[in-house]
């Protein structure tokens, strides 16, 4: 069936719920019970914090709201109220242990799965089954990258492996692509398990610019470092200069220099930087100032996402850059089945339409754009999801990473973070605006 009849989305929602739970059981399996209760980090929940809170988010939203039924455990909804405690809290509050915490999930999902049977499932209004059972499905996801975070700060001997990706011939295309200029459809109205800040579809006039065509890679990030850019106050936007100065960064999060040679550390491996590699663990600040230092700029979210779903042959936006078909590990690095991004170049399966290369997987592309709603813009199901964020100090990341799983993951997908994070899973790309003398040649 097509992508909103009721029966197949049904069984999507099942399939995906199974599929993340499967990877919750591992990343919070694969240590020992202290290591869930531990804080790993001040950034982040003890791991046992996001299990909890992963079942109790389907209580209320798959038991409570769909199925009509009675709360479980309504004393521990305040315990994990992501808005009432802030994470470097949680590992003092009275959480359920491990097993507690297991068997609460499992019990939750197992009436879920019941009210996924029985519910009437049409996915037209956004309070339905049709859209609940797939936003909780990519909460889960979600929180399954948050974890995979947890896992990266968490020092000790590895715990979790995965093959690497096939390695890459070097990437000979043009470092660079043009983007006509002209309206294009951003957002979606369509898609059924779009969250609410990725609402309505509606025209964007985008200038042509120029973007490029692979995100940038680490041997080009040394290159920047090599050259003094985290000792140049001229290239960083000033609040990034400041926590250049008072943190004294001089490369991404998790690299050291030893013996002349980047290393750095990966889900508790250290290794070699690998050159040809998307560069991961920078801050936005980072990569503008990379950009100003190559005298590029980063792309805006609009130009990002026109990058990505406009198809200049049709005129119309697809759901992914190589059209409308769910994402295959041909097409793009997702879901944690490499647990780090394929070199700069790969996936031609995956490109779009002008050739532009790893858009959706492998890292999360920082933009210049600050996280605001498109017009027309709901809240649903609830405000803390996307609008309590408006507005605030966050920028607008893109397309998804190796962390994070397909159903998270879209054209449209908005992430956001604060400027200062690079704990998640983020990288970013370049862009520049077309020159006078490009425009007088009549290039574009
Ligand atoms: C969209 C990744 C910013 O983790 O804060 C999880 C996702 N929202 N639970 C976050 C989310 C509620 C959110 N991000
Ligand atoms: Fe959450």
């Amino acid at each position: 069936g097509s992508p909103t009849d009721p029966e197949a989305l049904r069984a999507r929602a099942q399939t995906a719920l199974l599929a993340a739970r499967e990877r919750t059981a591992l990343l919070t399996s694969c240590v020992e019970d202290p290591e869930l209760t531990a804080q790993h980090s001040p950034l982040m929940s003890p791991l046992v914090w996001d299990l909890a809170h992963i079942g109790n988010q389907e209580e209320q939203w798959l038991l409570r709201a769909v199925g009509g039924r009675e709360a479980l455990r309504p004393e521990i909804d305040s315990l994990y109220d992501a808005f009432e405690h802030p994470r470097a809290a949680r590992p003092s509050l009275p959480l359920l242990a491990p097993d507690e915490a297991r068997r609460y999930a499992a019990d939750v999902r197992g009436r879920a799965l019941d009210v996924l049977e029985s519910a009437p499932f049409h996915g037209s209004r956004l309070t339905d089954a049709g859209f609940a059972f797939g936003m909780i499905a990519q909460h889960e996801q979600q929180h399954d990258e948050t974890m995979l975070i947890t896992h990266q700060l968490r020092a000790g001997a590895p715990a979790l492996t995965a093959p690497d990706p096939d390695p890459a011939p070097p990437f000979t295309g043009p470092s660079e692509v043009l983007v006509p200029g002209g309206p294009f459809m951003m957002g979606t109205s369509a898609e059924p398990w779009a969250l609410d800040n990725e609402r309505p579809a509606h025209r964007r006039l985008v200038e042509p610019f120029f973007i490029d065509t692979t995100p940038v890679t680490n041997a080009a990030y040394q290159r920047f470092i090599d050259a003094g850019g985290y000792d140049e106050p001229r290239w960083w936007h000033e609040r990034g200069w400041e926590t250049v100065r008072r943190n004294k960064l001089t490369a991404p999060l998790f690299w050291r220099r030893e013996a002349g040679q980047w290393l750095r550390r990966r889900f508790g491996t250290l290794e070699p930087v690998p050159d040809d590699e998307p560069v991961l663990h920078v801050s936005w600040y980072e990569a503008d100032a990379y950009a100003r230092w190559a005298g590029r700029r980063l792309p805006t979210e609009a130009e990002w996402e026109k990058a990505a779903r406009h198809d200049p042959g049709e005129d119309r936006s697809t759901r992914y850059p190589w059209g409308d078909a769910d994402p295959t590990p041909d097409r793009a690095n997702l879901g944690q089945r490499h647990l780090r991004p394929a070199p700069a170049g790969s996936y031609p399966q995956g490109e779009s339409p002008l050739g532009v290369r790893q858009l959706i997987g492998d890292v999360w592309e920082w933009t210049a754009s600050d996280f605001l709603p498109y017009p027309g813009f709901v809240a649903f199901p609830y405000r803390e999801y996307s609008e309590v964020f408006f507005g605030g100090d966050y920028k607008v990341l893109r397309g998804g990473a190796f962390s994070v799983d397909a159903v998270a993951c879209r054209g449209t997908f908005r992430n956001w973070d604060h400027p200062v994070r690079r704990q998640i899973f983020s990288g970013f790309r370049t862009a520049r605006d077309v020159t006078a003398a490009e425009t007088a040649q009549g290039l574009v």
